[in-house]
Parts: C-alpha cells; structure tokens; sequence
C-alpha cells in the first residue's frame, strides 16, 4: 500500500534521528484564522448551490447542473444549511434561505421519500431553523412533514417502513435496519413538545424500544430487520453505517429529553458494543463487525461514517476510549491524506475507497477538543481541512471523491456537507457561536434545544 508521503517522511524522521532532535512540533493552531477560512470556504459552496442550483435539492459541483431527489425540489441543500448559516452569523444568507424555504418548500407531492433522509435532514433541518429564527412558518412546515410521515409507523411491529408517499401515505420497505427505525426520536420528540402532539414522540418511541427489544442475547443488533415480522434479515453487527445512529440517538434521546428507559436501553447496548465490537490491535482501538448471536468477529473494518463513534463515546463521558478510536480515525485519514469509506484496519488496506464528504470524523475531533482542551485536536482538524480544500474543492463548491487513492473528483455534493462537515469545522475553531450545553445535535447535525 502506497502511503501518503508526508506520514512516511514523518516516520522516516522518526527512525533515523534521536528523539530529542526529531521533528519539530506542529505550530500552534490559530482558531480564528481557521474559522474565517472555514467560513470562506462554506459560503464559497453556497455561492455555487446559489448560483447554479437555486431551489433545488444539490448542486452537482463539477458539471453545475442542480439535482433532486425525486424529480421535484424538496430544498435539501436549503433546509439542511439554515443553521450552519445562522452560526456561523451570514444573516443576509440566512434570510434569503428562509425566505425560499417559507415560500416554496411543499410537501403535497406525490413521492415516496425515505423516511430516515428526509426526517433527519428535513425535520431536522426546520426544526433546528424554527429554534434559532422563530420563524412560525418553520415549525407549521416541521408539522405538515411529520404528519406526512407518521404513516410509516403503521406497521405489526410498531417499525417504521423505509418509504412513504407524502401525498397519500401509501408505504413500501418492509427490511430496514436499526439507524432507520432507531434515528427519529430526536426530530419526532422535539416536534412533539413543539407543538403539543404527544402522538409524535410515542410513535418514534415505539418505533426504538422496538429495536432494542429484538436485541440478542449478548446484546447486539444486527444489520437488517423486517418491519412487520420483527425478525432479523442480517446478523452483522457493528457500529458502521445502518446501525451507527441507533446508538447516537439512544443516547441523545436521554440527553435531549432525560428519558430514562433510553438510559437505561443505552447501558445496555454501550456495554455490548465495547464488549464484542471493540478490538484492540497492536496497541490501537477500532470497532469492527461480529455475529449479533454469537459475538464472533466477522470483518475487522472501520471506515468515514464508523468515525462519529469517538464523539458519542466522548459525549457520553467514555473519554479515554474516545480518545484512543479518535487516534485510529486520524491514522486512517493519515493514510492516503483523506479518509476512505471504509478500511481492513487489521490488514491496513482499503476496502472501499470513495470520499463523500463525509463529516464524522471532523465531528468526533469537535467533541474530543471540547471536553479535553487538547490543541492536538485543533491540529488535527487543521490538517484534515487543508487536506479537505485541497482535494474536494471545485470551481463551483465541494465534490466528492471516486478514489481516496487516485484523488479523483466525482459530481457530487449532498446536502450534508453544507448542514455537518463545514458546521463541525467551523465549530471547532469557533466553539463560541454555540452554548454547548444547551444543545443537542441530531445525526445531520441540527442543534435541538430543550425549551420545554
Ligand atoms: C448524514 O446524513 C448523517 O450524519 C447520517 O447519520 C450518516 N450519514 C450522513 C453523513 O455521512
């Protein structure tokens, strides 16, 4: 494997000069000029969506051409940048955005959205605006949505289908998995107490002790599950990608809300994860896949989305741990100078090499930095937005990456970028914009506060 050369220049270093001689430290972090760069670089996204994309939901960053979805705008971008456009105080940017949002977003269309996207992003999205703007159109918007997707909860089981019509309700998807029936109660508990409904909050509710409930025995949940029958399609266990927020959310739900069965459904469930899912390998920690019966390892990979994991472990009070996963996340993206979607880290090989854009990695150093003060974390963070502009920035906004290896640029820039990544760079070196306390971030990463 061809490593990135600066990592090898560095361990060159190392090997070959007495300790006291060896590389000299990094310099120090200017959080404020970072801050303004990250800035610079977010509005230079929107500016392109703006300019070439204006009321859709993405802008395609290499041939600038807009994207929806389903064939018809649901202001992805819009919905999703609101917030990070009111922290990081672009008022103008944020009334425009606002004022789109307040006039064309309509969910009176006859598509079948995926509930997981479109609550975490579009609930999340205006319920987040709604907080930090007053803007009543925001939560009647949040309401009409969540109305629309209530639906979805109608099944034996209490779990959601994967897919609803807006207009008529109608639902298809009958295997989803734990981050799909595990990542609602955020957005549907906060629109609950918003607006009196207590109907919001039960249904997610349901809708997570039900996952839990199907839990193993050792305590793990696998990877696929029917929504009617409650059996599971998929044993695969991990903390990776159709699973990951299951765990953020049982958590946040009793941060956000002091629900104590998700206290107790998160002891339950940490416990299991650090037991069979954790691997400690020549002095690294990583969480790989094992049997959810049988807890046997079954692929020691790690990749861009298992790397929100050093931040919940952070959040929850796990700061060692979370320290030490927040080292192999880093080694990681050290290794070909971006982060690949996903890495053999036994083998140290890649096992998928694209880039999305992903935000995880940048959110875990966030959450590390606030709880330890360390400035190796604003090092960190320095060196994966240098490397972020360098290989992800087109003329027109932020593309994704084919190949970690090759480098190349794919036309592609979710809305995640505008709503997660920049918004967690930019509250790295300004943690000021947010009273952290007060606040708790859905997994697309709007700030829910508890006002009941
Ligand atoms: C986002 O939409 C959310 O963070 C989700 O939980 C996982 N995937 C993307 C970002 O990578």
């Amino acid at each position: 494997m061809k490593m990135r050369f600066a990592f090898h220049a560095i361990c060159a270093i190392a090997l070959l000069v007495p300790a006291a001689a060896s590389a000299a430290p990094p310099s120090p972090v200017d959080s404020a000029a970072m801050a303004a760069r990250v800035k610079a670089e977010f509005l230079h996204a929107w500016n392109g969506y703006r300019q070439y994309a204006w009321g859709h939901d993405e802008l395609k960053p290499l041939s600038k051409k807009p994207f929806d979805w389903y064939g018809q705008s649901l202001l992805m971008t819009p919905v999703d940048a609101l917030d990070t456009l009111v922290l990081m105080g672009l008022n103008r940017e944020a009334d425009e955005d606002r004022a789109l949002i307040d006039s064309k977003l309509d969910f009176d269309k006859d598509i079948d959205v995926k509930v997981f996207e479109i609550n975490i992003r579009l609930l999340g999205g205006l319920l987040s605006g709604y907080q930090l703007t007053h803007d009543p159109v925001l939560l009647k918007k949040a309401e009409d949505l969540g109305t629309r997707l209530l639906p979805a909860f109608d099944s034996p089981t209490g779990l959601p289908y994967r897919f609803v019509n807006l207009r008529t309700g109608k639902v298809h998807g009958t295997v989803s998995n734990p981050a799909e029936t595990g990542t609602l109660i955020l957005e549907f508990g906060t629109l609950g107490k918003l607006t009196g409904k207590p109907v919001f909050y039960a249904k997610a509710k349901r809708a997570l002790i039900a996952t839990f409930e199907r839990r193993s025995k050792i305590g793990l949940v696998g990877a696929g599950i029917n929504v009617e029958t409650g059996a599971w399609t998929d044993t695969d266990s991990s903390i990776s990608g159709g699973i990951d927020s299951y765990y953020e959310y049982l958590w946040k739900c009793w941060r956000l809300f002091g629900d104590k069965d998700c206290l107790r459904m998160w002891k339950a469930s940490i416990s299991a994860a650090n037991r069979y899912l954790a691997d400690d390998f020549h002095g690294e920690l990583w969480y790989g896949h094992a049997d959810m019966n049988t807890g046997r390892r079954t692929a020691t990979e790690y990749g861009a989305l298992d790397a929100f994991f050093p931040g919940l472990l952070a959040l929850s009070g796990d700061v060692k741990r979370a320290a030490r996963l927040q080292d192999s996340s880093f080694r990681m993206w050290n290794l070909y100078g971006i982060e690949p979607e996903v890495l053999d880290y036994r083998a140290m090989k890649i096992a998928y090499d694209g880039y999305a854009l992903r935000p995880e990695i940048v959110e875990s150093t966030f959450y590390l930095h606030h709880y330890t003060h360390d400035p190796k974390y604003l090092g960190m963070g320095r060196t994966m937005f240098d490397d972020f502009v360098k290989y992800c920035r087109s003329d027109a906004g932020y593309a994704a990456l084919k190949s970690v290896v090759t480098k190349q640029q794919k036309d592609d820039m979710e809305s995640f970028v505008l709503a997660e990544t920049f918004k967690y760079y930019w509250l790295l070196f300004h943690p000021q914009s947010l009273d952290f306390n007060a606040v708790t971030f859905n997994t697309e990463a709007h700030l829910l506060r508890r006002t009941w």
